[in-house]
């Protein structure tokens, strides 16, 4: 069964040949826990590899809302997200179907305890900026504005190449026009990435999702994992960074697992860092600027 669009074509998925390609959703095939339910792996008729989604009913979403945006999401294609192939819409049961990506996700690289692949330097700024440019594929995307909401070094799966893309953005935030910023009752997301009026005010935007990048580079280029939010606060990764950097000790934050790298470079991916994780959102810089400032020498200092 295919649905047909002016744009697009998605194909869309019976539940029975959804749960033929995954075993039933047998547990063995269970690859972890995401936001917004369980995912899967599992296999098309043709021998492709492909990980599935299974929305929670929890997740207190309409099937009508989900369709649509679903049909949006499908448009989206870039190096940097993983792709949504198809998905399967049933009375009981709303599941997504992304392509399988075989590498794990960046969580295990940075924090794993098996430490056998090291992430060099070029690798990790490699890292950081195809998250940039997914990101902002997603914030500058046509006319509509496409809120992640919950990127985190989990939800950044990483291919063959190390290369990085963004995943689980099945259920961001959409927004047309000049509109780029709401409240919620129902706040979603990873403590440690979420912005601080996100979390503590249901509003998130454009910046919160900035903040959140903003850790994710401060974890990359550190090693370290960050717990709390507040730039102040010192037992966290961020006050940790603060600290260090307006003491003129930034050096020191980089993880030691990366050798020499370029210390210039480094301590301009801490900077933008940084600035992203500024507690006035109307102070972080949007996703154009990140990238202008990641590979200028002439970034805007903190
Ligand atoms: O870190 P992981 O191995 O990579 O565990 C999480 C888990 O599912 C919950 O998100 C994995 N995962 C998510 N999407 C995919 C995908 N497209 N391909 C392979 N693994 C995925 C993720």
């Amino acid at each position: 069964r295919h649905r047909n669009h002016a744009d697009f074509d998605l194909p869309m998925f019976s539940y029975a040949s959804v749960c033929a390609a995954t075993d039933n959703f047998s547990p063995e095939n269970k690859l972890g826990e995401g936001g917004f339910g369980p995912v899967y792996k599992g296999k098309l008729l043709n021998g492709q590899e492909i990980a599935l989604k299974r929305l929670s009913k929890k997740s207190g979403q309409g099937v009508e809302e989900f369709r649509n945006e679903i049909l949006l999401i499908a448009k989206l294609q870039h190096r940097n997200l993983v792709r949504l192939l198809g998905c399967c819409i049933d009375p009981d049961e709303s599941i997504l179907i992304y392509e399988y990506m075989p590498n794990k996700s960046l969580d295990f690289f940075l924090f794993g305890s098996d430490k056998e692949v090291i992430l060099d330097w070029t690798t990790r700024a490699r890292i950081v900026e195809g998250i940039a440019q997914g990101l902002l594929y997603l914030h500058e995307y046509s006319r509509v504005r496409i809120i992640h909401r919950d990127l985190k070094a989990s939800n950044i799966l990483l291919d063959e190449e190390m290369n990085p893309k963004i995943s689980d953005f099945g259920l961001a935030r959409i927004f047309g026009g000049n509109d780029s910023r709401t409240y919620t009752k129902r706040i979603v997301g990873t403590f440690g990435y979420m912005a601080p009026e996100y979390a503590l005010q249901g509003l998130f935007s454009i910046q919160s999702d900035v903040f959140s990048f903003g850790v994710l580079v401060l974890e990359i280029v550190s090693g370290k994992r960050n717990t709390g939010f507040y730039l102040t606060d010192t037992l966290n990764l961020l006050g940790h960074a603060w600290e260090l950097w307006v003491s003129g000790r930034g050096a020191e934050l980089v993880d030691p697992a990366v050798g020499c790298s370029p210390a210039s470079a480094a301590l301009r991916y801490i900077n933008v860092g940084l600035l992203c994780v500024q507690e006035n959102p109307n102070d972080r810089p949007n996703m154009s600027s990140v990238i202008s400032m990641l590979s200028s020498e002439l970034s805007t200092p903190l």
